[in-house]
């Protein structure tokens, strides 16, 4: 189960392992779009979310062409490399900004999840073993302040971002992961550190984690300026609403 594959042409150097990154133009190819900023309707995702629904859980998503593995995904050339020193910030409305590094994160209370992980696109992986640090303990680490009702986060890779509302991050139990599939996040899913939102699609889950700024703004992230909605939750409303 979740073993990595790649489809598609990579658009960039070749990255390790033979794990093929899948440019942001072959994504485009992927959704049929061939263009920028063509928005993509609500029918279309529950459509998506509806075929997919006889099978979640039983394991037989894998069967269909593309589910039940990962596809690796970059809007750069490539995975990035983090930074030697790498440090995750925590800043933006807060009393204190912090700058953890993986081992500081592991020593926070940990959460364990295991939970599917959806593309927009169709691919869905069942039953991924996450762990990490929620959202709102970090929130509470760095204090906070209580008019800050936005996570915006952004990657090392330099270009992607997106944002989380406090009331997501808290409905969905969001964590920033620092192992999933059984070990530390690899370099082509994200590592050292990326983003898990359950519930939400994948998108929201940004990889190569720089820095999570508390402001009192929802932002369109990477993906929702080119046409995805900014909530992203898969069945529509998120654990709350019946
Ligand atoms: N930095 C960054 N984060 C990203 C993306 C990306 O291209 N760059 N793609 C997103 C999308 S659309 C999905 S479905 C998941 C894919 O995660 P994976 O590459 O580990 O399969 O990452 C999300 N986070
Ligand atoms: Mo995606």
């Amino acid at each position: 189960m979740a073993e990595v594959t790649s489809t598609g042409g990579p658009e960039g150097p070749a990255p390790e392992q033979g794990e093929k990154p899948i440019g942001r133009r072959a994504v485009l190819g992927i959704l049929g779009l061939g263009g920028l900023g063509i928005a993509f309707g609500e029918h279309v995702q529950n459509g998506i979310s509806d075929l997919l629904k006889p099978l979640r859980g039983t394991g037989l998503a894998g069967l269909v062409p593309g589910g039940g593995n990962f596809t690796l995904y970059t809007v750069t050339s490539g995975f990035p490399a983090p930074p030697p020193d790498y440090r995750l910030t925590v800043n933006g409305m807060v009393e204190r900004p912090i700058q953890l590094s993986v081992r500081d994160l592991e020593a926070l209370p940990a959460t364990r999840l295991t939970h599917d992980f959806q593309c927009v696109t169709g691919w869905v992986v069942d039953d991924v073993h996450w762990t990490g640090v929620r959202l709102t303990e970090l929130a509470k680490l760095a204090g906070a302040h209580p008019s800050a009702t936005v996570f915006h986060f952004s990657s090392f890779d330099g270009v992607y971002t997106e944002t989380l509302t406090t009331d997501q991050a808290e409905q969905s139990g969001a964590i920033v992961a620092y192992s999933m599939l059984g070990g530390p996040v690899s370099k082509a899913h994200g590592g050292p550190v990326r983003l898990y939102v359950p519930g939400m699609f994948g998108y929201k889950s940004a990889k190569w984690l720089s820095t999570i700024t508390l402001t009192g703004v929802v932002e369109e992230g990477y993906w929702e300026q080119n046409g995805y909605p900014v909530d992203a939750w898969v069945n529509g409303h998120g654990p709350s609403a019946a």
